[in-house]
């Protein structure tokens, strides 16, 4: 069996590094992410989520981003991975990648982390279904749910295809 080989990545500037900004990451209602000189696993900045006081199912996404927007496409098999920590306290048990509108499985190869105040990498496969694109991927807790006011950081995000 040859070794797994790469396409480029489709993050590239600040949706992968955040030294400039948020770039088109984005959270879900009331939750917030937004560069942050708090923490950096690479450079200087990283994406800060801090979660909301709304409903628990929204704290579970901490990040999430539009595949369409990136360059991803259908049928198509990608490897994200990230890097996360927390702020300290941090009541979500597992981070994870999930792609919303798909069924659980089709999110496959996954290593879960549980987040401290170390960097971790997170990796996992996914493939698009006809319906994903319009759909997101999140940096997701899969395990506990996090409290309200929250705090992560996430760096170095790679999406590439798996060739
Ligand atoms: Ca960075």
């Amino acid at each position: 069996m040859r070794a797994a080989s790469y396409g480029p990545d489709l993050l590239t500037g600040t949706n992968r590094t955040f030294e400039v900004d948020a770039g088109d990451w984005d959270a879900t209602t009331g939750c917030t992410v937004a560069a942050s000189a708090d923490e950096a696993k690479l450079g200087s900045q990283s994406l800060k989520s801090t979660l909301a006081t709304e409903t628990t199912s929204f704290r579970r996404t901490l990040a999430r981003i539009s595949p369409a927007n990136v360059g991803m496409s259908v049928s198509k098999t990608y490897e994200v991975e990230y890097w996360i920590k927390h702020a300290g306290t941090f009541a979500g048990t597992t981070c994870s990648i999930y792609n919303r509108n798909l069924d659980g499985s089709s999110v496959n190869a996954i290593t879960t982390v549980n987040p401290s105040t170390s960097w971790q990498m997170v990796v996992a496969r996914i493939t698009l279904g006809a319906v994903d694109l319009s759909g997101l991927v999140e940096v997701y807790a899969s395990g506990t749910i996090p409290d309200q006011n929250d705090i992560c950081y996430i760096d170095e995000v790679r999406i590439r295809e798996v060739l």
